[in-house]
């Protein structure tokens, strides 16, 4: 009796948090409503099943308990409930995965006018790369990598000459434009996720990952690194700018082309610069 009173009170708590808990879903800002749905259908699937099956415990202990002049039956099989169990199961679980395939094969299926913007990680910090006039990103490798070439883009590839290097962890991205984000590791497993725009891809050292998304509404969200990473995994955070167009370009004319930054540095090599320069440079990767 007891038991069957605390479960009733369990289902009639969880019910109530779900109403009244303050931590929801952050408003969204971006294309991806079909990857709320298929949170909040599996959401739902999982409550009925939740309420239904403690209801009916609470139930069976009620008014099957133990009491004089009441002798329990014994029935292993039950051919007709094992049915319905079966396909209630299965309809449950198809109705959980079905709108999360949909969603995916949305958000893998990049749209033709869709701009490109990578994001590289490393432990653990941001970077950005835009493809610059000519809309194609340089090919770029590890074993480019150096202190004056961090994103490790091939020098000698002339698509990479023209692209716009963001070494903050600031990125701004324009309103209401289909974007593809590329997404490069530099080192271990990292995460790119902006709660706001629902988008989350791992970033795989050896492989370049890829989604696309359009931003819905002007603001500044946080990018989160989702993967733990190392002793700094809670550092790894980012920030994207939502703007209008117009703020945009603006922001990305003041960023440097690889070709600018290799010309800089031809100008004033690393190397003189740590021997001019060593105090900072003591204790500093
Ligand atoms: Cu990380």
């Amino acid at each position: 009796m007891r038991v069957a009173i605390v479960i009733a009170l369990l289902v009639l708590g969880s019910i109530l948090f779900h109403i009244f808990s303050p931590w929801w879903m952050t408003p969204i800002a971006s294309n991806w409503g079909s990857i709320d749905n298929a949170l909040i259908i599996t959401l739902y699937i999982c409550a009925v099943a939740f309420v239904g099956l403690n209801l009916f415990l609470a139930m069976t202990l009620l008014k099957y308990r133990a009491r004089p002049g009441h002798k329990a039956h014994y029935e292993p099989e039950n051919v007709k409930l094992e049915k319905q169990l079966t396909l209630w199961t299965g309809l449950g679980i198809a109705g959980m995965l079905a709108p999360g395939l949909i969603a995916w094969n949305e958000y893998v299926t990049v749209p033709d006018d869709a701009a490109v913007i990578e994001a590289t990680g490393q432990q653990w910090q941001w970077g950005f790369r835009f493809p610059g006039p000519d809309g194609v990103l340089g090919t770029a490798a590890v074993a480019h990598m150096s202190p004056d070439n961090s994103f490790g883009i091939n020098p000698r590839d002339p698509y990479g000459r023209d692209d716009i290097l963001v070494e903050t962890n600031e990125l701004h991205m324009p309103l209401g434009k289909p974007v593809k984000m590329v997404l490069r590791s530099k080192d271990v497993l990292h995460d790119f996720y902006v709660p706001q725009f629902r988008a989350k891809m791992d970033l795989v050292p050896g492989i370049v990952t890829y989604f696309w998304m359009t931003p819905t509404r002007t603001g500044t969200f946080e990018i989160l690194c989702a993967e733990l990473c190392g002793v700094g995994h809670h550092q790894m955070r980012g920030t994207v700018v939502v703007e209008s167009q117009a703020a945009f370009d603006a922001w990305l004319a003041e960023q440097m082309t690889f070709g600018q930054m290799l010309a800089q540095n031809e100008a004033t090599p690393t190397t003189q610069l740590a021997q001019a320069d060593v105090k900072p440079m003591i204790g500093e990767r």
